[in-house]
């Protein structure tokens, strides 16, 4: 438990939105997901800013015809993984549509200096909150660095797809990064094992 300030960090929260949880019924619903997880989010994140750390949000912004939807993909089922450009794209279920009620961060966003949007290229992916599939910069590392942030405690969705790519672009640009595993969930129980063991691998701390 991280009980008193850090000079430099901030507080990460991925992703936390209506289509990834199971309170909202979401139509990319993640195991234990219900409103005890959400109030668990919304506690630790609100007891960290009561601390003194900044908050920092992502979120998942896809325009309704977004490439990673299935129904762009005459023919395939939800979870299929195509080749797009020499990439393995996974094809999701149609999720946080751009002004949605369940793309919305559930936790109460006046806690967030700034929640960073990303996906909106209907061509690119974007599991991390710093760059999509295609390189394009979001801006979280530059708004970090105007906040003079070095080091992230991250939590949220999903362990295994978007807290994994952004804990480990974050360990690439240089951050220290604590994962608070607890209030993470994963797509899956394999490759969110799997997430855990590479992130650590690149320095992540699990806490
Ligand atoms: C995510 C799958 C597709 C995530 C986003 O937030 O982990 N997963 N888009
Ligand atoms: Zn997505």
């Amino acid at each position: 438990m991280i009980d008193r300030k850090e000079e430099n960090t901030a507080v990460l929260v991925v992703d936390v939105q209506g289509d990834f949880t199971r309170l909202m019924n979401g139509s990319l619903a993640v195991e234990g997901t219900d409103q005890a997880y959400l109030d668990q989010v919304t506690a630790e994140t609100r007891r960290l800013k009561s601390l003194g750390f900044p908050a920092f949000a992502t979120q998942d912004w896809h325009p309704a015809d977004h490439i990673s939807f299935v129904t762009r993909h005459e023919g395939h089922n939800p979870f299929d993984i195509i080749d797009l450009d020499g990439r393995d794209q996974i094809l999701w279920p149609p999720h946080c549509i751009q002004n949605t009620l369940n793309a919305q961060v559930l936790v109460d966003n006046r806690l967030f200096e700034a929640i960073v949007k990303k996906g909106m290229d209907p061509g690119y992916d974007s599991y991390s909150g710093f760059f999509d599939d295609g390189g394009h910069d979001t801006g979280l590392d530059a708004l970090l660095k105007t906040h003079g942030i070095t080091d992230l405690i991250m939590f949220g969705l999903t362990t295994d797809y978007c807290a994994r790519a952004t804990a480990m672009d974050a360990r690439s640009l240089g951050y220290g990064v604590r994962l608070i595993k607890d209030l993470c969930r994963g797509v899956a129980p394999d490759t969110t094992q799997t997430a855990l063991e590479k992130m650590a691998e690149a320095g992540v701390v699990i806490v």
